[in-house]
């Protein structure tokens, strides 16, 4: 991926405060301070489009940032965090359940979990409700410096039998060093490809309509 613009467009809580237009999305999820944020300044090769922090809470809005006139990239508030102010926790549900449903062109999540943290009931719910909703779910793994080799193996198989994923769910990121970029990029561009094709018309169903059309021939 080639990122020429990326662009603020604006922060919100609920579907009248979404952008209008029907570019694609892909949204970041993931408990507070494991990383969303920063993950999101790598993508877009920016140190500080989206404001990070050591005080876990600090995303607590839905923002949304355009990346090359083709696409959003949306920085949801992080889960789990005991010191967020209660209004703003009673309120994160509705406002991811709403989003998650009803945001007809999320394409994707990018799920992001700790290396160091055994998931906690939030990432897997978070993972059910991608499931239920059927969006396509990009697992990231991320604070990979902090841990060695052999660490890394041993969390993994933590990760895995806690969030019922197998290996090749996984994909390593650290914004330090920035192993992984390219590998959720592609991932990201994949389901970016797959929403831009038209909807596939299961056999059978098509209708009178569609069956009196001519086939085309392909010419190059
Ligand atoms: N070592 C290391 N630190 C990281 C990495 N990713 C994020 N951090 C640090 O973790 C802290 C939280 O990062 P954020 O990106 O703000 O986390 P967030 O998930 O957006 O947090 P909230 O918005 O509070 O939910 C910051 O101090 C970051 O510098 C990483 O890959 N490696
Ligand atoms: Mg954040």
């Amino acid at each position: 991926m080639i990122v020429k613009t990326t662009e603020f467009i604006k922060s919100g809580t609920k579907p009248a405060h979404y952008p209008e237009g029907d570019l694609p999305e892909i949204a970041f999820a993931g408990r507070s301070n494991v990383g969303k944020s920063s993950l999101i300044n790598v993508l877009v090769n920016r140190k500080n489009l989206v404001r990070t922090s050591s005080t876990p809470g600090r995303t607590q809005l839905i923002n949304f940032f355009q990346v090359n006139q083709d696409f959003m990239l949306v920085d949801l508030p992080g889960y789990g965090y005991a010191k967020v102010p209660l209004d703003v926790k009673r309120n994160w549900r509705p406002m991811m359940e709403t989003y998650l449903s009803k945001r007809e062109n999320l394409v994707g999540v990018v799920l992001i979990l700790d290396i160091r943290r055994v998931p906690v009931d939030e990432d897997l719910q978070m993972l059910e409700w991608l499931r239920a909703f059927s969006i396509p779910p990009i697992v990231v793994v991320t604070k990979c410096d902090k841990v060695s080799k052999n660490e890394r193996a041993k969390q993994s198989a933590v990760i895995m039998q806690r969030m019922g994923l197998d290996k090749g769910d996984l994909n390593y990121f650290s914004a330090l060093s920035k192993e992984g970029k390219e590998g959720i990029w592609d991932r990201i561009d994949a389901l970016l490809a797959k929403a831009a094709l038209p909807p596939v018309t299961e056999p059978g169903t098509a209708s009178q309509e569609d069956a009196s059309v001519e086939p085309k021939e392909l010419t190059d």
